[in-house]
């Protein structure tokens, strides 16, 4: 693939929305420089010249090579995760990471638009604020993003943005749910788990199984790592 600008992308391995990016900067064989940035203690010049609102991701595009933290005034800077996967489908069109065709890109546009801000609600509101009732929500979700799916395949059929878009936070979600990680009763996780494993979720579960084979997810996915981060990290109680 012809890249004609560098690419430097800003994330975080705990981050969810980093985790879209890295899919797809996978998917489209990209040649980029990671730098992670220390979310806790996150360095001045980060909001002052990559991305004034100060969250991850955020990519630099083109420009003369600069070090990660001294970025060029002459390269791009592009923060938002949905925003940078539509740029990289933009500039790495041989990777598909939109398809060709006009509905299907709105399909898979649709799809994104109706599943983004419910799953990182759910994913707050049930593993990080447990109450009495999240669990419901989250299934209702998990329904719902079934219900959209493609009779087959991926979410569209193809495989496209919409499978990178939602992918970090099923996985997750599957992660923690199996493990019994997050601020809920113990158990309970492991009780929606085993919800999921009935023949109401099957495929929504094909489909998790056919994300986990895809050459760019499995590139990015280490849920043993992810594991130990978060006993480490945020539920020291349950490791
Ligand atoms: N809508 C943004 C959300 C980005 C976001 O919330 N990133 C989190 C990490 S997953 C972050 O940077 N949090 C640190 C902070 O808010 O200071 C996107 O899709 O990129």
């Amino acid at each position: 693939m012809v890249q004609k600008g560098q690419i430097t992308f800003y994330s975080h391995p705990a981050s969810v929305y980093s985790h879209r990016v890295e899919i797809a900067l996978k998917e489209a064989k990209a040649d980029y420089t990671n730098y992670e940035v220390d979310l806790a203690n996150k360095p001045s010049w980060y909001a002052a010249r990559v991305n004034p609102v100060g969250k991850l991701p955020a990519i630099t595009y083109g420009g003369p090579n600069t070090a990660p933290d001294d970025p060029s005034p002459e390269a791009a800077k592009i923060n938002e995760s949905l925003i940078i996967l539509e740029f990289l489908a933009d500039i790495f069109p041989e990777a598909h990471l939109l398809p060709s065709d006009p509905v299907l890109r709105a399909q898979a546009r649709m799809f994104i638009v109706a599943t983004d801000s419910l799953l990182y609600d759910v994913f707050w509101a049930f593993f990080f604020h447990y109450s009495p009732g999240a669990d419901q929500t989250l299934l209702n979700l998990l329904e719902s993003v079934q219900e959209r799916l493609h009779p087959t395949g991926f979410a569209i059929g193809k495989w496209s943005n919409a499978d990178i878009a939602v992918a970090p936070f099923l996985f997750r979600f599957r992660a923690m749910l199996r493990h019994d990680l997050g601020s809920f009763p113990v158990g309970e996780g492991t009780r929606v788990y085993e919800i999921l494993q009935g023949p109401k979720f099957a495929r929504l579960m094909k489909y998790i199984d056919d994300i986990e084979q895809w050459p760019s997810f499995k590139a990015t996915w280490d849920e043993a790592a992810l594991v130990r981060m978060l006993k480490n990290k945020y539920f020291p109680q349950r490791a």
